[in-house]
């Protein structure tokens, strides 16, 4: 399987406001770099680069003014003196006005976010749209013919919707993939996400959609970061009625519990009949990870990607989450192994 990289990633190495601190995020550039290192010990394929793509292939899924803020943030940032992270720190929660572009950055900021987790960078914007290219290069690899690729994106996407960031993620790579396929002729794509955390966004941009199928197993949003979304009633809206599929699981899931419901989700899969499958493909369902709450083992990857190949598609595998231990290089490639037949 090839693995798409860029090593453009390292110019986004942000804060979050994390337990009342700002502190380094949980998602920093030595999570790619620990996939990449056991995608090269396992030898599990050569490495390939992305072109550069347009933003209009983003505006694709995004508006084209979100798309011009994330180009444009930390400039308007910067020239206001600042050379920290800039952080969204006011939200137009309920009844306040989300009609109204504000015009001065501190208002912009906390108009397109849902947290305090995504911080933007000198390199912030770069290392973004490179996250999103190898999305779509590894979409172009299917397109070609071939049966699977791995997009080792970072930033990740899944939470990042039409108009707004949030939990890490700024364009949503997995949801640009899918958009791509439909665009060069696919008719219909599955987009699963096994990360711990509901892929808001995901589910946001394909909601009154049936072109795409969004299928996530995750913390249940009682207890669960993003809160606001996951819950089982969550099934689509008019024509996208019954195309939205979540599996909310308790705290404490493993891999019986959890190979239980990837089962069935893969039974909604199977009765779609997408042509392209589009994983998210977090690995924060590790029993060590420090802001999860699943059991998962590194040995029940395997069984995991072996689901996965079982559903018989062309599969794009997009990086998403898993923090802070060695695991997650093991845990992700274990997952594209159990796919290739190599568990
Ligand atoms: C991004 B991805 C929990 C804090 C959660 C945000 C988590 C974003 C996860 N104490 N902060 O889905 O892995
Ligand atoms: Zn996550």
């Amino acid at each position: 399987m090839l693995t798409f990289y860029s090593q453009l990633h390292h110019l986004h190495h942000a804060s979050e406001l994390k337990d009342g601190k700002v502190s380094p995020c949980f998602e920093m550039p030595h999570r790619a770099d620990t996939v990449l290192a056991r995608v090269r010990e396992v030898g599990l394929g050569p490495l390939a680069t992305a072109p550069a793509q347009d933003s209009s292939r983003y505006a694709r899924v995004h508006s084209a003014r979100y798309v011009r803020f994330l180009e444009t943030a930390w400039q308007e940032w910067s020239a206001l003196g600042h050379q920290h992270d800039a952080l969204p720190l006011v939200w137009p929660v309920r009844d306040l006005r989300s009609d109204i572009e504000p015009e001065h950055i501190d208002g912009k900021l906390g108009f397109y976010a849902m947290d305090a987790g995504v911080a933007i960078t000198a390199g912030t914007w770069q290392a973004v749209r490179a996250s999103a290219d190898l999305a779509l290069a590894g979409m172009q690899h299917l397109l070609d013919g071939q049966h699977s690729a791995f997009a080792l994106c970072r930033p990740p996407g899944h939470h990042a919707a039409a108009e707004y960031m949030g939990g890490y993620c700024y364009l949503n790579n997995a949801a640009i993939a899918a958009q791509f396929c439909l665009d060069q002729g696919g008719k219909r794509v599955t987009v699963l996400d096994v990360d711990f955390h509901h892929g808001n966004g995901s589910q946001s941009i394909f909601y009154a959609r049936a072109d795409v199928q969004f299928v996530s197993l995750h913390g249940d949003p009682r207890r669960s970061y993003p809160y606001f979304s996951g819950h089982r009633d969550e099934t689509g809206h008019g024509a996208g009625l019954g195309f939205n599929h979540n599996y909310p699981l308790p705290h404490g899931t493993d891999w019986t519990a959890y190979a239980e419901a990837l089962a069935h989700a893969c039974q909604q899969i199977r009765a779609f009949q997408p042509d392209v499958l589009v994983v998210s493909l977090g690995v924060d369902t590790f029993v060590d990870d420090p802001i999860s709450h699943f059991r998962l083992r590194s040995e029940d990857y395997f069984p995991m990607g072996a689901a996965i190949a079982g559903l018989g598609l062309p599969t794009l595998f997009v990086m998403e989450g898993g923090y802070m231990v060695d695991e997650i290089g093991i845990n992700a490639v274990n997952v594209l192994q159990g796919f290739a037949g190599q568990g």
